[in-house]
């Protein structure tokens, strides 16, 4: 049983969503009767070893990571071009490039099975809206949907990780000790990583402790903590990765609303774009900027902040109450929600 023999057992129902931007499709389908959704995003281009980005401090960050396969770089790898058109000075073609399923493979393929309700809906699209969660639809909506968001199963693949030496293989870092379990973390490639290009590099940070669900539990407390965290990250993972990507080219992020209440960090190569919101809905809130507000919002940090994001209508909480709040929150402000009920304002 694994991925190759899932995905040809895999009978297809769907397309939840296709974006040309991201390059991602995500199918909806079934096997042995059970859902499943199955992405494929294809993979970034591979360059040449020579192919490095001039830098203004005088550093030279090679783009490129795995110097040896230069015949499946874009150029060397060519293998078919053929010009479509040209006009003047522009010239424009379709070619294929030599793959290889070690160093240069077309796509990353993901897979979820048995896919929950929870996961079908987060990759079917959706209209988006952007909402204020105040710290009363904080307390009133978002808490007992924590609750129960926060089950054994669905939690599972985390403390796969922390505790049952899953993806073990695949750990970049890992800081532990039954003594001091607060400060422990574990740092390995996030699902969304090809693994193969560091253009593309994203890894996650999962923390042991289990008392900090979200953003909203950060407090002043937490300060020094995510000060000493951050430093890590940003000195462990360039040096792993042999200085092929510099502290300051990390995006290091937690989102809100995540998919999963349990603290985690976000380590991103800042040369993938607009990593994070591929589908739309949340918000990316830098370690950095996080660190800075917990110096001034109070003993309750988080907790008692205004937090603007985007929320999509298949997330249970615009159904949880967030839709009439959105109305709501509109009507309070004076903005029209459709020129019949305009406000006067020309
Ligand atoms: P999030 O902010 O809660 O959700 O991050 P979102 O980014 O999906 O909105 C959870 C992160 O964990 C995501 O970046 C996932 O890609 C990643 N992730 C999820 N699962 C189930 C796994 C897993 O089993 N292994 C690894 N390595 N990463 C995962």
């Amino acid at each position: 049983q694994d991925l190759a023999s899932f995905v040809g057992r895999f009978k297809y129902v769907r397309v939840l969503d296709s974006n040309p931007h991201t390059k991602i499709i995500s199918l909806l389908g079934s096997i042995d009767g059970k859902d499943a959704v199955l992405t494929a995003e294809k993979t970034h281009f591979i360059f040449d070893e020579t192919v490095r980005r001039p830098s203004q401090s005088g550093r030279s960050t090679p783009v490129f990571f795995h110097r040896e396969i230069d015949e499946y770089s874009f150029l060397d790898g060519i293998t078919d071009l053929k010009e479509l058109t040209s006009n003047d000075i522009y010239y424009w073609g379709l070619s294929v490039l030599k793959q290889d399923i070690l160093h240069n493979p077309t796509a990353k393929v993901n897979l979820i099975w048995p896919a929950s309700q929870f996961h079908i809906k987060g990759y079917d699209q959706q209209d988006l809206h952007v909402v204020r969660e105040t710290p009363e639809m904080y307390a009133n909506m978002v808490v007992p949907f924590i609750q129960e968001m926060c089950t054994s199963e669905r939690m599972k693949w985390v403390n796969n990780i922390l505790y049952e030496g899953a993806e073990d293989d695949r750990v970049v870092y890992k800081e532990y000790s039954e003594r001091n379990k607060d400060d422990g973390f574990v740092i390995l490639p996030d699902m969304k990583w090809d693994g193969i290009n560091i253009d593309s590099l994203y890894l996650v940070a999962i923390v042991y402790r289990d008392d900090i669900k979200s953003l909203r539990d950060l407090g002043p407390k937490h300060r020094d903590w995510l000060i000493k965290l951050n430093k890590k990250i940003k000195t462990i993972i360039p040096q792993h990765y042999d200085y092929n990507v510099n502290p300051d080219e990390l995006r290091v992020f937690v989102h809100y609303q995540p998919s999963y209440y349990h603290f985690h960090v976000h380590i991103v190569n800042i040369r993938h774009p607009g990593v994070g919101e591929e589908r739309g809905a949340g918000k990316t809130m830098l370690l950095e900027d996080i660190i800075e507000a917990l110096g001034f919002l109070g003993p309750d940090g988080y907790m008692k902040k205004t937090l603007t994001y985007v929320i999509g209508e298949n997330h249970e909480l615009w159904k949880k109450g967030f839709k009439e709040e959105v109305q709501k929150q509109l009507e309070h402000d004076g903005i029209a929600t459709s020129p019949e009920k305009g406000s006067g304002f020309h």
